[in-house]
């Protein structure tokens, strides 16, 4: 049934590209059927057009809610041409085949996102579009249907090619284009009338994706992958970036990159954050990026090889120097300058991220985890502490300098995998004790981590001073024993921040006080798992 189209039906919101389009078409011959706005776009660029209302013979009625819905376009649309009852049942009726539909939607998600009343966004509910697109779609081996602008030159292509017909297979993969486009569109509703009656978690959720890319493999190479992007969700980072140079992006690269860069979106000063396995190797801020980029890397310089480097700011020529020294896997930036790219081209592998700019840490959002049969979902964890919020439980208050390094530490817990132990100092963390079973073993590990950094860059002196003396210390959750704090205390910590909470706080209090530590409590938690 690969015939030539002889009649299309133009019905357009977006009306991008569709004047050569439909000039393309009436210079094959084909007969321009349209409704109102696209019918005097098409008029007034000299193109001969039928009015729909002529075909109908009915006005466009009801301030154009009712244009398309009648037989004669529906009949026209979905008549079997292979079955001799349909074609008889057009001609008794007097009404003509359409081989063609090219439709695309009232724009709802932008009239939600514009902040439009209720009453607007209701009248850009579209009804009589999604008819035609899911009409013909549904018999699609006879007609055509075109949903996105972009493949208007895919349809002339396939037309020059084939003598005027599309091929089955074309009719195909726009079917299934124009369903994806009209289950969107009603998923679009559904969630902006859930959230109109104020819930978050609607009953059902269909959630659009848009595939940005197939993966070679995902987690490991015996399973497949593909990424997807949320339309509606254009917080810059992964989903949004461009990549400038390197290898394909993985799926653990992905992953990678977006707890690299949404670690270094918490900073307002340079920070650059270094991950391997979703966590930090190491997070710091500097005067500039590369002050920062050299405070990351010396938390954990071992394995910081083949780690994933974000940045917070455009990526400067000295950055991208120092960056080119070590073996990374991506960088990621909101920009990177025309030197800096110069320099990275030389790392041919490198994968260069550019996201156009940084997320706001304080923006709402959800967030997904799946597991078997389902799926869990939650607010993004914008939650964040001040000065001001901290609660002093010990004897000593914080000095100025440790205040500082503790709320840069407990940020950067927060992109730890739980249990989660930070240390840090001078705007830097010095050791990180991650995704452990017990808390006491998270500050062991930081610790020994923070003196094996001291011992590699006193060039192999063992005897060498850890970097976690004099450091303060953040911690995901509360200690529930006195354990993990003696521990860090040990380890040469002066400060402890914590959420507070645990039976034990009295204990674990009094074991600060004994060893001379300065303690907040956030009242707020940052588990991470
Ligand atoms: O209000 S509608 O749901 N009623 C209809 O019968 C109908 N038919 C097509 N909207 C309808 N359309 C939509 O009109 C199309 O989906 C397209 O977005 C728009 C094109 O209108 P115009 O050609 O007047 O600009």
């Amino acid at each position: 049934f690969d015939r030539p189209i002889r009649r299309a039906l133009i019905s357009v919101y977006d009306k991008t590209g569709l004047l050569p389009f439909a000039r393309a078409l009436a210079e094959r011959g084909v007969v321009l059927i349209s409704t109102g706005g696209s019918s005097k776009a098409l008029a007034d660029a000299g193109l001969a057009v039928t009015d729909v209302a002529s075909v109908t013979g009915f006005p466009e009625m009801l301030d154009g809610r009712v244009k398309t819905l009648h037989p004669a376009i529906h009949g026209g649309i979905l008549a079997r041409r292979d079955l001799t009852a349909h074609r008889d049942a057009l001609a008794k009726h007097d009404i003509s085949e359409i081989d063609l539909v090219v439709c695309n939607l009232y724009p709802f998600e932008a009239t939600v996102a514009s902040g439009a009343s209720w009453e607007d966004c209701i009248e850009k509910i579209d009804i009589g579009g999604p008819s035609l697109i899911r009409g013909a779609a549904k018999n699609h081996d006879f007609v055509t249907v075109v949903t996105d602008p972009a493949d208007y030159e895919t349809v002339l292509a396939d037309l020059a090619a084939n003598g005027g017909a599309t091929t089955l297979k074309t009719r195909r993969k726009l079917a299934g284009m124009a369903y994806a486009r009209t289950s969107a569109y009603d998923a679009a509703i559904a969630a902006w009338m859930a959230e109109e009656r104020g819930e978050t978690f609607p009953e059902t959720l269909s959630i659009a994706g848009k595939r940005k890319q197939l993966l070679r493999y995902g987690e490991n190479p015996h399973q497949e992958a593909a990424f997807y992007a949320i339309a509606k969700d254009t917080r810059p980072g992964v989903a949004t970036a461009t990549q400038l140079q390197g290898k394909e992006l993985s799926y653990n690269n992905l992953n990678d990159t977006d707890a690299a860069f949404e670690a270094v979106a918490e900073f307002a000063e340079p920070a650059v954050a270094i991950i391997k396995h979703a966590n930090p190797c190491g997070v710091a801020l500097g005067t500039d990026l590369l002050d920062a980029y050299k405070k990351a890397l010396a938390c954990d310089p071992v394995s910081a090889f083949g780690g994933i480097i974000a940045v917070n700011r455009a990526l400067d020529a000295a950055t991208a120097e120092a960056v080119a020294a070590l073996f990374a896997e991506v960088v990621i930036a909101p920009a990177v300058d025309d030197e800096a790219r110069e320099i990275l081209a030389r790392k041919t592998q490198l994968r260069l991220l550019a996201t156009g700019g940084m997320p706001d840490p304080a923006a709402g959002g959800m967030t997904f985890r799946s597991l078997s049969g389902g799926f869990l979902m939650q607010n993004r964890d914008a939650g964040r502490v001040s000065e001001s919020s901290l609660q002093v439980v010990t004897k000593r208050a914080p000095t100025a300098a440790e205040m500082a390094d503790l709320l840069f530490a407990f940020r950067v817990a927060k992109h730890v995998k739980s249990n989660a132990i930070v240390y840090a100092k001078g705007g830097a963390t010095v050791g990180i004790g991650a995704g452990q079973m017990s808390r006491v073993d998270s500050s062991r590990i930081a610790a020994w981590k923070a003196a094996e950094a001291g011992v590699a860059a006193a060039g192999g002196d063992k005897g060498a001073k850890s970097p976690a003396i004099g450091s303060v210390v953040a911690s995901d959750a509360f200690f529930p024993f006195a354990d993990g704090l003696l521990a860090a205390a040990e380890a040469g910590a002066t400060a402890v921040i914590q959420p507070g909470g645990s039976k034990r706080d009295a204990e674990v209090i009094a074991a600060a006080d004994e060893k001379g530590l300065a303690m907040v409590f956030t009242g707020l938690r940052h588990f991470r798992h």
